[in-house]
């Protein structure tokens, strides 16, 4: 008998607002693979409310996965998101070299900020740091504001053209990403991913269904690294992450959903199953 997949997921504990871990859990368990939490932060509620409580885990993460050493274990899937500060970055490398083996697909979803601003906890040394997990991944998902972040390109509102798009996508692979979804890229009333991997290179357009909430961005993310481990194929991924954020979005904002509060995925977490 086969074992179970497993992913470990480094990502921040938020007890309230839907986003990282708390989105991941449930959302890769619905997909049957065992998700093994890593946290590098513990939040009261994320960062997109005007106060919170930040406890940095920094200084405790080593000592937590170094027990995982001990016991062995190895992960099909390794999926890392909002770092606390900027030593993670390198722990989050340590991580990726002591337990992945050849098959292990590495999803890095840069998380930084959005709509053209950075996080509240997020800084430009920071960001310099997220950037130098690119060349380990084997996917990321970037959203618009934080692939031009990576690339140094500078945000504007506006409508953006396929051809400055792809510009940023091939800015990323210089940098040493080989699967990239950029997400969250608006056009007249659509909104659409950007896909670039080895053999594809793609606009992919939906209408748009609803607000700005948060978290959507890490729900899309959990499916694309589950999917990954499933060897789904990344264009069908992408569109069925897209589709299930977008069911979610819409029907969020039919239940009143105060945007901060994130989407609430628990509705229809069966379609994942
Ligand atoms: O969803 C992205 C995210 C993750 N974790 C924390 C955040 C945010 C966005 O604001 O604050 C703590």
């Amino acid at each position: 008998m086969k074992r179970q997949k497993r992913i470990a997921v480094i990502n921040d504990f938020s007890g309230f607002g839907r986003c990282s871990l708390t989105v991941s859990i449930p959302i890769i368990s619905a997909m049957r693979i065992q998700c093994c939490a890593v946290p590098t932060a513990i939040l009261s509620n994320h960062t997109g409310y005007d106060d919170y409580f930040f406890d940095d885990y920094t200084d405790k993460m080593q000592a937590y996965y170094m027990k995982w050493e001990k016991l062995g274990l190895k992960f099909d899937g390794i999926y890392t998101g909002f770092l606390g500060s900027e030593k993670q970055a390198k722990i989050v490398e340590d991580f990726i070299e002591r337990f992945s083996d050849r098959d292990t697909v590495v999803t890095v979803d840069p998380v930084m900020g959005d709509n053209g601003k950075t996080y509240a906890t997020i800084d430009s040394r920071l960001c310099r740091e997220i950037k130098n997990l690119i060349p380990v991944s084997d996917i990321i998902t970037p959203n618009l504001t934080e692939a031009c972040i990576l690339t140094d390109t500078e945000y504007h509102e506006d409508d953006y053209d396929i051809g400055e798009i792809k510009e940023i996508a091939l800015r990323l692979r210089c940098l040493g990403a080989r699967n990239i979804v950029i997400t969250g890229i608006r056009k007249n009333d659509d909104i659409c991913n950007f896909i670039l991997t080895d053999d594809k290179c793609k606009l992919l357009e939906y209408p748009v269904t609803g607000g700005s909430h948060a978290g959507t961005g890490d729900v899309f993310a959990s499916i694309i690294s589950a999917d990954a481990v499933n060897k789904v194929d990344f264009e069908e991924s992408v569109k069925k992450s897209a589709e299930f954020v977008s069911r979610c979005v819409k029907l969020s904002d039919k239940m009143q959903i105060p945007m901060q509060d994130g989407v609430c995925f628990e509705e229809i977490l069966d379609l994942l199953m």
